[in-house]
């Protein structure tokens, strides 16, 4: 009988934590730097995330940046995509000790520019699914 009960109870255990598992999947928030030594970057360039996580990004030096999603605001629109349906967004400009956050909602390939320095190769790309 308590060999019978115990069994029961950890199958049940097993089966609680299979379901709960899922349901405890927290979002997350995923840091990015804006350097400027020794080139104008965003590190990680590339990011994978889910839908509901959060991106931050932060600038740790004195050269100022931005986070735009905007194509009408980049230097070559092509360096800017964003998801079907997703309006353009963004950071003000982003001074030295300063962060900007985004939640993505929604699934797909969002390319992104810093607008002061895109053309020296400050572009990144976060990939949500
Ligand atoms: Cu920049």
């Amino acid at each position: 009988m308590t060999l019978h009960r115990r069994a029961f109870t950890s199958s049940v255990a097993a089966l609680g934590t299979s379901l709960i598992v899922p349901a405890l999947a927290q979002s997350r928030t995923v840091e990015v730097s804006m350097n400027q030594a020794p080139r104008m970057e965003f590190e990680p360039a590339t990011l994978n995330i889910k839908a509901g996580d959060t991106v931050k990004w932060t600038n740790p030096h004195n050269i100022t940046h931005t986070v735009t999603f905007d194509p009408a605001q980049a230097a070559n629109a092509a360096d800017v995509a964003l998801p079907p349906g997703v309006q353009p967004f963004g950071s003000d400009d982003i001074e030295e000790e300063e962060s900007y956050s985004h939640t993505f909602a929604a699934k797909g390939t969002y390319k992104y520019v810093c607008k002061y320095h895109e053309t020296m190769g400050m572009v990144g790309t976060v990939i949500v699914s």
